[in-house]
């Protein structure tokens, strides 16, 4: 499976600067596209991207930056992965789209008895794909609702679901993503989030506490027999990468099963080996009755799916599902490469040892610089919250700033978090530890040229 060395594995895997970031070229596309392409679609850092792989970004100036974003999560199996190229390519020239609804084809079966086969739980499971995580999501309300034929959907602080108007209904953060776009869907519920870091009791009992008051008001303020699904990620992405308290999501599913509401997990962030499990949901051995996937499944094509209880997904009538292109063959091929991708080299252990790599450097530096408040994250998905010093008060402006001087020194790292003062590390799971360590170097440098010194320029970027 010999490819032309233009991308993916064979790039050199080493961080190289020969410009200013964004160098001349990027700029000039940057022009075109300020002309051409809608401001409300944002971009964090203008470098045009010419080739990628491993853990490396080339752009179109032919700087080499290492890549601790892989495209949110996408590109676990690292970016043009051989086996994903090789799959994508073969069936390119087979045929490109039939719509699995008219004539169905072998790559969509076989995507989900991968998916049945890697899921939590032996039951027996059915899958329906789509075309995007928001997707995969708006499906899991439509299907929980037409299994109990209920209608409240239990959603969470600090939740991120998706951009359509019913993930956006789901989503909690109003700016950017909600603001100015209403009404929403009714029957959202949302309920507090078992986030460790700012437990007015603490860290340790904040996994059963909040579980207590989440069922305390869904019980008191919904009612259990009206509520068609619980929704939650089982980290959750956007939000701040909050891994939640221990011991709280056991506690929601058995509720949950108590009172026939689906427990539905979003792993779309989560899932596919990026967390050190293949799924979140395995850290704490929940088994949700449904779960949407979607980003690190198909090696970076576009394809999301709803994997679930065969009683469950078998209670939508028929036709009830679909989309044209849901489950594309192209797509398919490139997940089923994504997935045999994820085995060979099983990135699985490759997400514990990067966080065996990221998580003591992060502690270390945290304890050197007082503006990181919390250290948090599971695998290949860390994240530093970032505060003012000596409170809990987040700082957004030093988030940036620390993310600018990032970009700047050929790091690619991304920021998240409600107040948006979380800068989260998320590096494909095949980048060479020695580009790890690096980029944990030049992470390190940023803090003490932005927070190392007192009253130092706060940049503020629109990112
Ligand atoms: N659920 C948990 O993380 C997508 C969004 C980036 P789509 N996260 C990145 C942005 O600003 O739009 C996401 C997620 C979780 C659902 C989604 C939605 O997945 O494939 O972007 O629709």
């Amino acid at each position: 499976m010999s490819l032309e060395p233009t991308g993916g594995p064979a790039l050199a895997q080493e961080r190289r600067l020969v410009t200013e970031i964004p160098g001349p070229r990027s700029r000039a596309l940057l022009a075109r596209r300020e002309a051409a392409v809608a401001p409300g679609v944002a971009t964090m850092l203008p470098v045009f991207v010419a080739r990628a792989g491993g853990g490396v970004l080339v752009d179109a100036d032919g700087n080499s930056l290492i890549d601790f974003g892989s495209g949110i999560a996408v590109v676990s199996v690292g970016n043009a992965a051989d086996r994903v190229v090789a799959g994508v390519r073969d069936q390119v020239g087979q045929f490109t789209h039939t719509c699995f609804m008219i004539t169905p084809y072998e790559g969509y079966v076989a995507v989900c008895e991968e998916l049945a086969r890697l899921t939590p739980g032996d039951h027996e499971k059915r899958s329906a794909l789509f075309n995007s995580g928001a997707e995969a999501v708006e499906n899991i309300v439509k299907i929980a609702r037409a299994r109990t034929g209920r209608q409240a959907v239990v959603v969470f602080d600090h939740a991120y679901h998706g951009r359509t108007n019913l993930t956006l209904a789901l989503t909690a953060k109003y700016m950017p993503y909600k603001h100015s776009f209403g009404p929403f869907a009714p029957e959202i519920y949302r309920m507090p989030m078992a986030y460790p870091y700012r437990w007015p009791t603490g860290p340790d009992r904040c996994g059963p506490e909040a579980a207590a008051e989440v069922i305390t008001l869904i019980d008191k303020q919904v009612g259990p027999e009206n509520v068609a699904c619980l929704l939650i990620e089982p980290i959750q992405g956007e939000g701040g990468f909050v891994v939640p308290g221990e011991g709280f999501l056991p506690a929601l599913a058995e509720y949950c099963g108590a009172n026939g509401i689906v427990f539905a997990a979003d792993e779309v962030q989560t899932g596919f080996a990026r967390t050190g499990a293949w799924f979140a949901c395995e850290h704490e051995g929940v088994v949700p009755d449904l779960i949407a996937t979607a980003k690190g499944i198909a090696g970076g094509l576009p394809l999301g799916a709803v994997t679930g209880r065969a009683e469950i997904m078998d209670s939508v009538h028929v036709g009830g599902l679909g989309g044209t292109y849901g489950g594309n063959p192209v797509a398919c091929a490139a997940a089923l490469g994504a997935i045999r991708t994820i085995e060979e080299l099983d990135l699985v252990a490759a997400a514990r040892r990067i966080e065996a790599v990221m998580l003591p450097r992060l502690h270390e530096l945290k304890r050197r610089h007082p503006a990181i408040g919390d250290v948090r994250g599971r695998g290949a998905m860390m994240a530093v919250e970032i505060v003012e010093p000596g409170s809990t008060a987040p700082d957004p402006a030093t988030t940036q700033a620390v993310a600018r001087t990032c970009h700047q020194a050929g790091v690619v790292v991304l920021t998240c978090g409600t107040f948006g003062n979380v800068l989260r590390f998320l590096p494909p799971l095949v980048i060479p530890e020695d580009l790890l360590t690096e980029g944990l170097d030049l992470i390190d440098d940023a803090f003490a040229q932005v927070a190392g010194r007192p009253g130092h320029d706060r940049v503020v970027t629109a990112s």
